[in-house]
């Protein structure tokens, strides 16, 4: 599986590797992880994304390797690069926000490797398993193929991709691979205590309260198989919390009892919504952020919609209904204990 992507890293000597908008842990783990290793194989690599890391993830690249993309600074790089590699990205070139505008017109060669489902390819060499729990799950396969050295910082990197992108080994595609994989990232030198401490426990005592005010919103709908909630602006100043900050607000909706879909909608700062969509991944809902020219996965997936607040939280609503109506049926009893 790896033969033609370690010919390439072998072959090429400039690299530069970005991943999707916001990047997420997983994200950013499989960049530092696959930069390091370029680098101690001697080659020049700059991780350049359209984003910056979010305040929370910055744990993860203490030697500040990662670099905001900027076209006037980075373009001639990107034009002399060999090679440029995507990570963790699946739905085309604007996935990977403003960098991806101009990697579009300049087609650099490209090489993609990633774990979503999404069936369109973009670069010019693609590895995509969409059963692997995290990309990082595939970057350490790549690397043990390469039969590189996996340094502490590289495990740790990798090591908290995989805890967060599996939602600490709870969603549907952690697997054997992934505890095996995790049990020799730990040997490597990943500790999962101080990793769980960085990744989870780091919040501001307002991004608690925040969340406490969104279960305070939060509304439950379809006899109990959906909880909903949405977000303004206003609320998430009174708050001082950004709406990349809300990673795990949607999947709170699915620790109630019953729940097939929990739907979170907040308003931008440029007055769109962020659809947050996650369910039991029984019931697909990453063709519904499709639709919306979002993506992800079964079990978790999102998009962002123009229009007003209320009018996509109706509009998301009344699909997200239709597709639990055609694919479960109402439970006879309705949950009792609402309000
Ligand atoms: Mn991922």
């Amino acid at each position: 599986m790896w033969d033609e992507v370690l010919d390439i890293l072998r072959r090429h000597n400039r690299f530069v590797i970005t991943t999707h908008s916001n990047p997420d842990l997983d994200a950013l783990g499989c960049e530092l992880a696959l930069d390091e290793h370029l680098r101690t194989i001697g080659k020049q690599v700059c991780i350049l994304n359209s984003d910056p890391t979010a305040r929370l993830h910055r744990f993860v690249d203490p030697q500040r390797r990662i670099r905001v993309y900027q076209p006037r600074r980075h373009d001639r790089l990107i034009e002399g690069a060999d090679v440029l590699i995507v990570l963790d990205a699946s739905g085309g070139w604007k996935r990977l926000g403003r960098i991806g505008d101009t990697l579009s017109r300049m087609h650099p060669y490209s090489v993609r490797i990633d774990h979503h489902p999404d069936p369109q390819s973009f670069t010019d060499v693609e590895v995509v398993d969409d059963s692997a729990a995290a990309t990082a799950e595939l970057i350490f396969e790549l690397l043990r193929a390469a039969a590189g050295k996996i340094t502490e910082a590289m495990a740790r990197a990798l090591y908290v991709a995989i805890l967060t992108d599996t939602g600490s080994f709870r969603y549907p595609k952690t697997s054997p691979r992934t505890h095996r994989i995790t049990a020799e990232l730990i040997e490597l030198g990943a500790n999962p205590a101080d990793l769980a401490r960085l990744a989870y426990n780091q919040y501001s005592l307002n991004l608690l309260r925040l969340q406490g005010h969104m279960l305070d919103l939060m509304q439950s709908d379809a006899g109990g198989r959906l909880v909903w909630s949405a977000l303004d602006q206003n609320t998430l100043r009174a708050y001082g919390v950004r709406e990349a900050e809300l990673d795990n607000f949607a999947s709170l909706g699915m620790q109630v009892a019953g729940v097939l879909v929990s739907v979170l909608c907040v308003e931008t700062p440029d007055g769109r919504v962020k659809v947050s969509l996650r369910s039991d991944a029984s019931l697909p809902v990453n063709d519904l952020a499709a639709e919306w020219g979002g993506g992800g996965h079964a079990s978790a997936a999102g998009a962002t919609v123009s229009g007003a607040l209320h009018q996509v939280t109706d509009m998301v609503l009344a699909r997200v209904k239709a597709l639990l109506d055609s694919h479960t049926a109402p439970p006879q009893h309705p949950a009792s204990g609402e309000p």
